[in-house]
């Protein structure tokens, strides 16, 4: 049972938090789940997690519960809740009772998720909703409503984060493996028809010089309802534009086109929002949305037909002072703010989708976004099944976002090894990417073929990615930060290239001399060679978006006195303390905003 097509724009919808306090059973051995021959249990099985634990006579045996104090709170990860979790990867099945909402007559109910970090299979009242698998995108089923109760629906989501080499990402990162239902999870409420997704946005095939000397310009969208219908219509309206539209409803899509005088175009330096609803069938959606043009033109990045230059930085989505995953407004403030605070237009949101109030609030903010799915160093390529697992995280990722502004790249990938299978499959997700979305640039972050003469960046990938963006690290792995001197590059490929990672680790508070590594000197030495070296890059050198605005958790950090299980790359510490680079970077930015038009 796979999740329902996904459901989007939820804040706007009629709906119920199932967030709080939930009880759990830690079951590493999946107890709840297989029986003693290790084969799944039947629904009905009293001994099976998903159903309540109820004993009508003393004399019967149970050996499962859910009572405080073991309790966890949703959303949130479980490793930074209670000190048993820490290093755990495995089973927690997550327990809590609700009372059915108040339904109109034809009313459907969906659970949805925000996401669930990896596996999740989800039960109510006994029975099986479905499974889903991806850890960074959301997901709903469908609740029959002849399943729901007046009062104590008993709601079972099991959740397993262990590591798979046939999942994506695979079993090593240099990230956290956070499990727990990470995201917000909530009751929607629909009409017995609905507007499922919908995209609306400037019509990328329009010219965009064209469009603003003529002050005209062509708005293009769609609107998919959940099912076919004959009757009824949907209007769409953008009161500041003047727009309130009808569209008669035959079939389950509607593609409409408009065209608009006076349009404020949406960039970091002017993010304008417009208030955007839909309507149907009692259902009013509401919206906020820019719009924008993003391209490539030769060695260019162009935003609303002008060149922009990216000053990036990546982002992890975890709350370093509180060792956890980042999952509300107020923690994509923090975030994002930092980034706002270095003086970045954009941020390279690392190494997975990260939550719907971090692109919203990136939007708002005025913040391009990179937006990535986790194809994270050696995926295992050559398996079909693989393969259907990255698409799929790839549609959720793209279904939920496609009407933020802000995102401009989607990215397929990470430093995947060169070969022409890996080749094969990350092509195969770059042509899915550009079947579901022709607004925005595809890209992979790729490795750089080191040379003393000339750094090469060649990855047969390039030649299918719209930017090349490449991670390099010239003066922390391997070599001290000097070498970019006498550094250059050369790109196989006639495209703007982007550097999408660069950085160096710095234990904040340590002091040296700037050779002494972990040092704050060295890190800020580093940035220092860096940026002179990318003031002489060639001309197709289009933005930078060094790795990493925070220290963050990775298992494979283990130098007792400086990493602590932290990779201490952030400009940022654990504390929220600026590391010295960090006015380095931010200096460099300031200059290149200074002449900046966008
Ligand atoms: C990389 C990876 C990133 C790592 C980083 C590092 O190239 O893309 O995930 O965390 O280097 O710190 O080594």
């Amino acid at each position: 049972m796979a999740a329902d097509r996904l459901i989007v724009n939820t804040d706007s919808r009629e709906s119920v938090s199932l967030n709080g306090t939930w009880h759990y059973i830690l079951d590493p051995y999946e107890t709840g789940f297989y029986n003693y021959r290790y084969k799944e249990r039947s629904e009905g099985d009293p001994e099976a997690y998903w159903n309540r634990p109820v004993t009508k006579h003393r004399s019967e045996r149970r050996e499962h519960g859910y009572r405080a104090p073991y309790t966890l709170e949703v959303p949130g990860d479980w490793n930074s809740q209670d000190d048993t979790f820490t290093y755990y990867e495995g089973t927690v099945w997550y327990q809590r009772d609700f009372d059915r909402p108040q339904l109109g007559k034809n009313q459907r109910v969906f659970l949805y998720f925000g996401a669930v970090n990896y596996e999740a299979h989800v039960y109510l009242n006994g029975k099986k909703l479905g499974m889903h698998k991806g850890g960074f995108t959301p997901f709903n089923f469908e609740v029959p409503r002849d399943l729901l109760k007046e009062k104590d629906n008993f709601l079972v989501v099991k959740v397993d984060n262990k590591r798979h080499p046939d999942e994506i990402p695979t079993i090593n990162t240099d990230w956290w493996n956070y499990g727990g239902i990470t995201r917000d999870i909530k009751l929607v409420m629909t009409p017995d028809n609905f507007i499922q997704q919908y995209e609306i946005e400037l019509d990328p095939a329009q010219d965009i010089l064209t469009a603003k000397q003529e002050n005209r310009f062509r708005i293009s969208g769609n609107v998919t309802l959940d099912k076919a219908a004959s009757s009824g219509a949907v209007t769409l309206a953008i009161p500041e534009l003047g727009v309130e539209q009808r569209y008669p409803v035959t079939g389950s899509r509607l593609e409409f086109d408009l065209e608009l005088e006076d349009l404020q175009l949406w960039s970091p330096k002017t993010p304008k929002l417009y208030n955007v609803s839909l309507t149907y069938n009692s259902e009013e959606l509401a919206d906020n949305i820019g719009f924008r043009k993003i391209e490539t033109s030769g060695k260019k990045i162009l935003l609303n037909g002008e060149p922009v230059f990216l000053r990036g930085i990546a982002i992890h989505e975890e709350i370093p002072q509180g060792v956890r995953r980042a999952h509300s407004e107020a923690d994509a403030e923090q975030l994002l703010g930092w980034a706002k605070d270095l003086n970045a237009n954009m941020v390279r949101l690392a190494h997975y989708p990260h939550n719907e109030q971090m692109t919203r609030l990136a939007d708002k903010m005025g913040l391009l976004v990179w937006s990535e799915i986790p194809v994270y160093w050696t995926i295992d390529f050559g398996n079909d099944a693989v393969l259907d697992k990255a698409k799929a995280q790839l549609k959720e990722m793209i279904a939920r976002d496609h009407n933020r502004a802000s995102i401009v790249i989607w990215s397929v990938g990470n430093e995947t090894p060169v070969s022409p299978v890996r080749t094969g499959f990350m092509k195969s997700l770059i042509d899915t990417a550009r079947s579901l979305d022709d607004s925005r640039l595809i890209s992979a972050a790729l490795e750089v073929h080191y040379n003393p003469e000339t750094n090469r960046v060649d990855d047969p990938l390039g030649a299918y990615t719209d930017i090349v963006s490449v991670n390099e690290y010239l003066g922390w792995y391997g070599g001290t930060p000097d070498m970019c001197r006498t550094a250059n590059w050369e790109v196989a490929y006639d495209k703007p290239l982007f550097i999408s990672e660069t950085g160096a680790g710095a234990k904040s508070g340590f002091h040296a001399d700037r050779e002494t590594r972990w040092s704050e000197e060295y890190q800020q030495w580093y940035y220092e060679e860096q940026i002179k070296m990318l003031k002489r890059m060639p001309d197709n050198y289009s933005g930078v978006a060094p790795w990493i605005l925070a220290d963050f958790r990775s298992p494979k950090r283990n130098h007792p006195l400086y990493q602590q299980g932290w990779n201490r790359k952030g400009l940022i510490d654990e504390q929220g303390h600026k590391k010295k680079a960090f006015d380095v970077l931010k200096a460099y930015y300031g200059e290149i905003e200074k002449d900046a038009d966008q």
